[in-house]
């Protein structure tokens, strides 16, 4: 990583936990994300372009064309993400770079707590089994697990839970993260539930939890960044999986080399990175970052703002139904008579994607895309579209998908929740037509 002179949170290094808000806070194009465009002249006016469907736009909603940002920076092995912070590393993938149907690499988003471990050797890496559920200790080599363990492939959808708290108002601490702190690259490694199985587990294993090999930010080598865990039923999932490969090549540094869980459909908070040791827990795990608010929501939805008791709190488990429009980049011009094909991934948790509906008009009408199946379950599926646009303006086009249990997107912003987490609100992309 090409190492900056002064970070840009320098200044709230003390307190990494509101550094990244209190800077995104004073950028205007963050700040507009949650702004109000009121009347319709002002819509007109910000777009630069007659708005067709005007009087059918939610009031107050801002244009497409104005709630994405581009800022660059340099990480070996990146290209084209948005850094929100450089210390620890947070970085996601703007939209139309995740267009691919396997997610490269150098594309996929980094959320780090703290700082990966230097000198890594993959050869003397070791993954320890523990935990008072536990059958035996076990440790393995990353060879071991290669030799003794079916060797399989996964496209899993990895998605921070905080994905979309930008948006959220008032706004909620942590990485303001807008739409791309999401991928799924094919992952290449073992099934956790194989190892589980080898080490062996008591009747009264409730938890599988993570411990990682990155250092707290505080420099105490002692203090655990985090150490998340998932109910047992999740790590004997035959799609969970422990990893030393993304899409055929070593996992990236900033992504977990040389070892990592990966927990398809869940908060990416599950998913360890650098990992060197599993625990077999008899409660529900009680690691740094397990603790309320961290990944928890209301059990009970709650007004913008309300401070919420620890005790009315749960855990979030699987993510939400959601969907990226990956192709075009917002703000695209084309011609009168063009047709637009516009295309994108759709993403469920636990479940599937049963349909993807595509509007023009801000909602009035939908048209259904064509959507493929999984290559495999819990990867994305992809959808794509064609449209011809009635007149010139300004449009925006809106994707939203829908679950096999009849979840779907919500089209503005889903419950506030006192962390911003499971923003699934429907991706909308700003389109000029002259
Ligand atoms: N050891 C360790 N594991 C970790 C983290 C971390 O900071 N340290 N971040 C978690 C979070 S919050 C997310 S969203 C994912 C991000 O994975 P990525 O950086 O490979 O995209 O890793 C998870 N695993
Ligand atoms: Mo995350």
């Amino acid at each position: 990583m090409k190492k900056r002179e002064r970070g840009i949170h320098e200044t709230f290094a003390q307190d990494p936990e509101r550094a990244d808000w209190e800077v995104w806070g004073r950028r205007t194009d963050r700040v507009t994300r949650r702004g109000f465009v009121s009347g319709l002249a002002a819509f007109s006016a910000i777009v630069g372009a007659r708005v067709p469907f005007a009087h059918a736009a939610p009031q107050g909603i801002i244009p497409a064309s104005h709630s994405n940002s581009d800022a660059a920076f340099q990480i070996e092995g990146k290209d084209g993400l948005i850094l929100l912070n450089d210390r620890p590393v947070n970085a996601e993938t703007p939209p139309h770079l995740l267009n691919d149907d396997i997610t490269p690499a150098n594309r996929l988003f980094i959320r780090n707590y703290g700082e990966p471990p230097e000198n890594v050797n993959p050869s003397t890496w070791s993954l320890t089994f523990e935990g008072e559920s536990v059958g035996s200790y076990k440790t393995y080599t990353i060879a071991n697990l290669k030799q003794r363990f079916e060797n399989i492939s996964r496209q899993l959808v990895l998605e921070c839970g905080g994905n979309g708290r930008a948006e959220f108002d008032p706004p909620v601490s942590g990485n303001q993260w807008s739409l791309g702190a999401v991928g799924c690259p094919q992952w290449n490694g073992v099934r956790l539930k194989d190892v589980l199985e080898d080490v062996g587990h008591n009747q009264d294993a409730v938890y599988v939890a993570f411990y990682g090999a990155d250092t707290h930010m505080s420099g105490d080598s002692e203090r655990v960044t985090i150490s998340r865990g998932v109910p047992i039923d999740k790590a004997l999932d035959d799609e969970s999986m422990i990893v030393w490969g993304m899409n055929g090549d070593d996992l990236h540094p900033m992504n977990g080399h040389p070892l990592r869980l990966v927990f398809g459909g869940w908060p990416g908070s599950v998913s360890g990175k650098w990992l060197k040791r599993v625990t077999i827990r008899n409660k529900v795990h009680d690691g740094p970052k397990m603790e309320s608010p961290s990944y928890r929501v209301p059990r009970t939805p709650v007004a913008p703002g309300t401070t919420v008791a620890d005790e009315d709190m749960r855990i979030i488990h699987a993510m939400p139904v959601k969907s990226l429009i990956t192709f075009p980049k917002t703000g695209v011009q084309i011609g009168a008579n063009d047709t637009l094909k516009v295309r994108g991934h759709a993403w469920a948790g636990d479940n599937s994607v049963r349909s993807l509906n595509v509007s023009i008009d801000f909602g009035q009408t939908w048209s259904e895309a064509n959507l493929k199946p999984a290559v495999n379950r819990l990867a994305w599926q992809h959808w794509d579209h064609s449209i011809k646009f009635p007149t010139t303006g300004y449009y925006e086009v809106w994707a939203r998908a829908e679950d096999d249990q009849g979840h779907s997107q919500p089209m503005v912003l889903p419950n506030w929740n006192p962390k911003g987490y499971l923003n699934n609100a429907c991706h909308r992309v700003a389109i000029y037509v002259s």
